[in-house]
């Protein structure tokens, strides 16, 4: 990316007083010191227009994740590439040592209504999610070196687990596996990482995810399709209800068939009345109890949460997830106030608490 002069000077400014190396108790340097990452999804709008959101970010997080900014619908909404608002993100985090992990290349959201057209048809499916990750790898080639493929592929009311996605339909019940090879040959040394949500709870719909999670990568593993990793998202809700040993041996088994654990996308969300410090405990008590299941496995590597403060949550952008009282979620390590919560304890704590892996 080309800075004018006047983008190149007022990054330089901001950066001079951002932390260049991590600082001993943020959340990117413990997670250093345990071999892990640590991060967070980013919004470019507000990394623009919020210094102490762009200071917070480069304080705490080793990794940043674009919220949106590398969804299809972002990057190519009318059939011509578009990566300024990614690079933005790019840029302003680089000089902090920051590194991306691009979400998402096939994933049956947020979609350009042609992409959606011709992803579903016979005739042009396979072309265009071919091109569509050949393009976006290539434009990141040297600068991300770690990308969610396929996103949300499963769907545990279906019998087969698939999710009758436009991919599905156009290109066939194979094209994540066709998605994977084809990132490969686009990005050789870029890590490929298949991405998932729901896995956490103890109903019915829960357990049918995990199972069909882990027949999907079994079934990519056996034909030697080329994913290295499994990124759990982890949207957890104070409403459900999470069984840690079960859990943890799930995330046993899903390692052991050859792939290496992210978390994703942590937060939890609630919809409790209590107090905001009872909140802020279970929310923290919640995320720690989950972290510790996952980080049991060496296989685990990163976590990122899907936003670092409260401030900007999408849980308070989707009318469907807002609480029930109606005020702001609390579903992430910092608050409005970019004031650490207890749920910034956890996380530290989970990381300082698990088995030893290499740095
Ligand atoms: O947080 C994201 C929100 O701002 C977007 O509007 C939305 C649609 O692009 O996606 C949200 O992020 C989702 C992520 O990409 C995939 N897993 C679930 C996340 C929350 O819905």
């Amino acid at each position: 990316m080309t800075l004018n002069r006047q983008q190149f000077l007022g990054l330089t400014a901001a950066t001079t007083t951002a932390a260049a190396l991590p600082v001993e108790g943020s959340l990117r340097g413990v997670a250093g010191r345990h071999g892990f990452m640590f991060g967070a999804a980013v919004r470019s709008g507000a990394l623009i227009a919020d210094p102490r959101y762009r200071a917070l970010v480069t304080h705490e997080c080793g990794l940043a994740t674009p919220e949106g900014e590398l969804k299809w619908n972002a990057v190519d909404a009318d059939r011509g590439y578009d990566f300024h608002r990614a690079e933005a993100i790019q840029a302003m985090l680089a000089l902090s040592g920051v590194r991306l992990r691009g979400h998402t290349l096939v994933w049956h959201n947020a979609l350009p209504r042609w992409a959606e057209l011709a992803l579903a048809s016979p005739e042009t499916g396979r072309r265009t999610l071919a091109d569509h990750i050949q393009a976006v790898m290539a434009a990141w080639r040297g600068r991300i070196d770690s990308w969610d493929v396929v996103n949300e592929a499963l769907d545990p009311g279906e019998a087969d687990g698939m999710r009758r996605s436009p991919a599905f339909r156009g290109v066939g019940p194979d094209y994540v596996e066709v998605a994977f090879r084809t990132a490969r040959d686009a990005a050789p040394t870029a890590e490929l990482v298949y991405n998932d949500y729901g896995l956490e709870g103890t109903d019915g719909r829960s357990e049918a995810k995990r199972r069909a999670l882990l027949r999907l990568i079994e079934q990519l593993k056996s034909r030697d399709t080329p994913i290295d990793a499994v990124g759990l998202q982890a949207h957890l809700s104070l409403e459900q209800a999470f069984d840690q040993p079960s859990y943890a041996a799930f995330v046993r088994k899903l390692s052991g068939l050859g792939v290496d654990i992210h978390v994703t996308e942590l937060d939890v969300a609630d919809h409790s009345t209590e107090a905001v410090p009872v909140r802020d405990r279970r929310i923290a008590d919640r995320a720690e109890e989950f972290l510790d299941a996952v980080l049991d496995t060496p296989r685990a590597r990163s976590i990122m949460t899907w936003g670092l403060t409260d401030l900007y949550s999408w849980l308070n952008d989707w009318g469907r997830y807002y609480r029930r009282d109606l005020t702001p979620a609390r579903a992430l390590p910092f608050d409005a106030s970019y004031r650490p919560k207890p749920m910034a304890d956890g996380i530290r704590r989970a990381m300082r608490g698990a088995p030893s892996r290499a740095a």
